[in-house]
């Protein structure tokens, strides 16, 4: 059985509404991010990189990255696209979402780790959080028209649907988002959304 190495509202989200998803039994371990859990010898020696997710597979392996493990589970549980080029366009999003759009808010949790100056911090949250912001109304846009991503629902979309509350943990106004909150409600009438927003407490609406 698969093992998940999460913390609730963490990236790993999309992980963990992508095995709810799916019949397969799995196994779940909850990584108390604020407590430095990710910094544990015992811990590193799942992922040398102290971060979530990690998922450890049937064999002993073990996946870390989200750009490695969301396409796993989704080709896995039939929510990844099977052309060539939609399986493109799906690594774009995620190549996006893990380089460009988690990093901005990277920015306002961890300025620590962008100046070893505490009088920097304010100015590298602040700057995160405009640029988090505009990545945000950029994925609005991204939903204009249509129900999910790529057309089909994939796990691009629990990957999308992070940001979005990392945005309503930010106090930024969400609501005038209207595609990524309609998207956002579409993905909140799913039952395995639903048990994995319930599991992490995750707070969906400001
Ligand atoms: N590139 C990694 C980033 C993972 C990551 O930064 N996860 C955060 C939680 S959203 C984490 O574990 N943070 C712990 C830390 O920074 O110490 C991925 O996309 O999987």
């Amino acid at each position: 059985m698969a093992t998940l190495y999460y913390c609730p509202g963490a990236c790993s989200m999309a992980a963990h509404i992508a095995l709810e998803e799916s019949s397969e039994k799995y196994d779940s371990k909850k990584i108390n991010l604020a407590q430095g859990e990710q910094r544990t010898p015992e811990y590193l020696k799942i992922n040398p990189h102290g971060r979530v997710p990690a998922l450890k597979l049937d064999n002993g392996e073990v996946l870390t990255e989200n750009t490695a493990i969301l396409p796993y589970l989704g080709k896995r549980f039939g929510l990844w696209p099977n052309d060539p080029l939609g399986e493109a366009r799906a690594l774009s999003w995620v190549g996006y979402f893990a380089s460009t759009v988690h990093p901005a808010h990277g920015h306002v949790g961890r300025p620590e780790r962008y100046s070893a100056d505490p009088a920097a911090y304010p100015g590298i949250k602040d700057a995160g959080l405009k640029s988090f912001h505009g990545y945000l109304k950029e994925i609005d846009g991204l939903y204009a028209g249509k129900d999910w991503l790529l057309g089909n629902y994939s796990v691009v979309d629990p990957y999308a649907f992070i940001f979005y509350t990392w945005g309503v943990r930010r106090e930024l106004p969400m609501q005038e988002l209207k595609n990524y909150a309609a998207f956002k409600d579409r993905m909140l009438k799913r039952p395995a959304v639903q048990r994995v927003v319930e599991d992490e407490k995750v707070k969906v609406t400001p």
